[in-house]
Parts: structure tokens; sequence; C-alpha cells
């Protein structure tokens, strides 16, 4: 009786029939293969910068958002309609692992996400959950991801994600957004060992939320490492990269073992230049740049066997069209055109004007066509 097992028994036992991928661009430049042009999405694609996301998510809590796999795939599609993108990100939030394990958080309008209780001690980590049931506590993602997956009828892959546990750490300690991470940091200063109690609980369920997601339908997995500049190189070898290569490898093993398919990963370390040479030997297919390293540093760095993704400024889409253009004429000059997704460095702020992101899409389309193959 199939209706009658687990939902992630009936994942792994019966993987969903999808209409077929026509759009295959951006996993084949994730895979290291050979594009006829450079696949191109932005970070923060689905966001507050389209008129129409703002409607939908008009009065809505955020969470409350999240948690409607029917509004998340909306929220989705949105860009696609409006922009060739060479993929889809499904809406949703890195801050959803917190809550899977145990922690309150709500989004502040004008504020951001807010943790009204953040660990303080060592001691609050008994408040976590110890063993999350992923399919429990974020199925909600799942449906999203398979609703969306539907929806898109094939056009462009869809991208699931979760933050690092460094990241989501910064979160659960800061209470919020913060400037300094100081008090995330000092307990990697003051107390290692509880750190990395955290950073493993977190990777466990990271993990598990990955593979879920992949079973769900996502065809890439983006890990999103945003504070990863907060650390030195130092911290970072020891609290970060250990566990950004501990999930590459064991989200693989699973979805082998589960006879799902293998999806290429991406990794993005905000501003960890110095890491980029290890990042680009974790067990991603794909490394994500923010834009304060230039294209020609970070394939030195990388290898020419790795995919690089990124990296204009975000804040040059406030420039004049005609310079969106030129920039982007750089950028595919410099990264080249194979082994390539373009995307931006982070990602877009609400006070970008929607046109300017179609001149981007567009001229990377144009440039990288009218390049060739180099
Ligand atoms: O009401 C709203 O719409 C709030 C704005 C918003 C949006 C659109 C937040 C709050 N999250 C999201 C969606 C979101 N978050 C996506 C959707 C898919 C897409 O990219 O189109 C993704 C991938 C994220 C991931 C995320 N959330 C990251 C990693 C990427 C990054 O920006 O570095 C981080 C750090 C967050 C936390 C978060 N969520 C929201 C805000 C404002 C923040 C940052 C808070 C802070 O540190 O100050």
């Amino acid at each position: 009786m199939w209706y009658s097992i687990s939902l992630h028994t009936a994942f792994v036992l019966r993987p969903h029939t999808f209409p077929e991928l026509k759009n295959d661009a951006f996993v084949k430049a994730a895979r290291g293969e050979e594009t006829d042009y450079v696949p191109v999405w932005c970070m923060r694609q689905a966001g507050r910068y389209l008129p129409e996301f703002r409607e939908t998510r008009a009065g809505q809590d955020f969470f409350v958002t999240c948690r409607t796999p029917e509004i998340c795939c909306e929220l989705t599609l949105q860009p696609l309609r409006r922009f060739p993108f060479d993929a889809a990100i499904i809406f949703s939030d890195i801050l959803v692992v917190p809550q899977a394990l145990g922690m309150e958080v709500t989004m502040v309008p004008g504020k951001g996400p807010t943790f009204p209780e953040p660990l303080k001690e060592p001691e609050d980590l008994v408040k976590l959950c110890q063993s999350v049931d992923v399919n429990a506590e974020l199925g909600y993602v799942f449906s999203a991801i398979t609703l969306t997956r539907h929806k898109l009828e094939g056009k462009v892959p869809l991208i699931g994600f979760s933050g690092a546990p460094w990241t989501l750490m910064t979160y659960m300690i800061e209470g919020g957004g913060s400037n300094t991470m100081s008090k995330a940091k000092r307990w990697l200063y003051q107390y290692p060992e509880a750190s990395h109690k955290l950073l493993t609980l977190l990777t466990d369920v990271i993990v598990d939320y990955l593979v879920g997601q992949v079973a769900a339908g996502a065809q890439a997995l983006q890990v999103f490492e945003s504070h990863a500049g907060y650390l030195g190189a130092m911290q970072f070898n020891e609290f970060a990269l250990p566990y950004i290569r501990d999930i590459s490898k064991r989200v693989k093993a699973k979805l082998k073992a589960s006879s799902l398919p293998t999806v290429p990963m991406i990794v993005f370390a905000k501003d960890a230049h110095y890491a980029i040479e290890d990042l680009s030997q974790s067990g991603y297919e794909v490394v994500g740049l923010d834009w304060t390293v230039s294209p020609k540093v970070a394939r030195e760095k990388a290898g020419n066997s790795i995919t690089l993704q990124g990296n204009m400024d975000p804040c040059a889409l406030y420039a004049p069209k005609e310079k969106i253009g030129e920039i982007v004429k750089k950028m595919i000059d410099d990264f080249g055109t194979q082994h390539y997704i373009a995307n931006l460095g982070h990602g877009l702020y609400p006070d970008m004007d929607p046109d300017h992101v179609g001149a981007f899409v567009e001229a990377v389309h144009n440039h990288s066509r009218h390049t060739g193959k180099n």
C-alpha cells in the first residue's frame, strides 16, 4: 500500500515523475559540460524588487508564507514570467532550519529575522531538538518544491538550498542580523567544543534537509555560507570548511544510497577569498563568488575543472542599462563562456529596478552567444 507508508519512504521508493527539462544550460554548466551560452540566474530573484512579489506577500507573515506551498510556488515562478532566467530557486528562507531545531524565529517588518530567545551559553544547546525529523518539520518546503517542479513544466531547473552551519549558528546566537557577529564569534573562542557540537547538530539536519529537497524534486542545491567573511582563514578552516565538506560528501552518499539523482551542488561562501582553493576541492561542482574577487584571480585559485558562479556587484544594477551591458561583457570576457554561470555577487535589493535585472539577463545571453565557446 503506497499511501500508508511515510512520505519519506514514498519519495525513496517511488520517485516523482516530473515534466522533462527543456532548458538544461544551467545544469550542464554546473556539471562542467559545454553550453551554447552562459546560463544566468540571480540570488533573491524571488524578492521584494518585484511589485507582484510585494502584492502576493502583502499583509502575510513571512514564515506563514514559507509554510504555504502554493504561495512559495507562485513567488518562485514570478521572476520567470518576466525574465528568461535559466534556473528557478525555491522561495523559502535559510532560517527554517533553526525553526526545525525548535527555535522561535519571527520576521519583523523593517527589522528582519528575530529570535526572541537566542542561544546565550552552551547550556542552551539542550533546548534544541537533538534529532530532527525533516519530513515532519520541513515537509512544507518539500511540498513547495514538488508543486513548483510540476508547475515549472520543465521550463528551467529548480534549485533547492540551505544555509551552511556557521551562518545559521550566527543567527541562532546573535538573535538576528549583526554587523560584527561578535556574540557568535565569542562562542568560537570561548566555547570551541560547544560550537563544534552546535555545528555538528546543524550539519546533521542540513544533510537530511538537502536530501529531502532532492527527493521532492530539486535539481541542484546551493549552500549559503553568507557570513563566511566574518571569519578569518584560521577560523574558517576550523569552524566552516569541515562542515561544508561534510555536507557535500554525506548528501551525495545518501542520494546514491537512496537511488535518488545526483544533483550538482553549489557552495557560496561570501567574502571567503582565502578559501576559494579549498572550496573548489570540497565536493561541490560549483563555487559561487561575491563581487569583491576578480574573475581571473578566482579562476587561478579554483583551477579549470570547477564551474564558477557570480559575481557582478548587485549595485551595478543601479547603473544605466548600457553600462550594465558593458560590465556584463567584461565579466564574461574575464570568466569565459564555459564552466561558468552568471549571477550577482549577492542578492538583489528591494529598491532595484526590474528592468535593469532584465537588462542584466539579456546582456549575459547576448554577449555569451556572440562570444562563442571560449
Ligand atoms: O518579507 C520579505 O519578503 C522579506 C525578505 C526576504 C526574502 C524575499 C527574506 C528575509 N528572505 C527571503 C527569501 C529568501 N531568503 C530566499 C528566496 C529565494 C530567492 O533567492 O529568490 C533565499 C535563497 C533566502 C536565503 C537567505 N535568507 C540568506 C542567504 C542568502 C543571503 O542573502 O546571503 C540569508 C542570510 C537569509 C536571512 C534573511 N532572510 C530575510 C532577511 C532580510 C535575511 C537577512 C537578515 C540579516 O542578516 O540582516
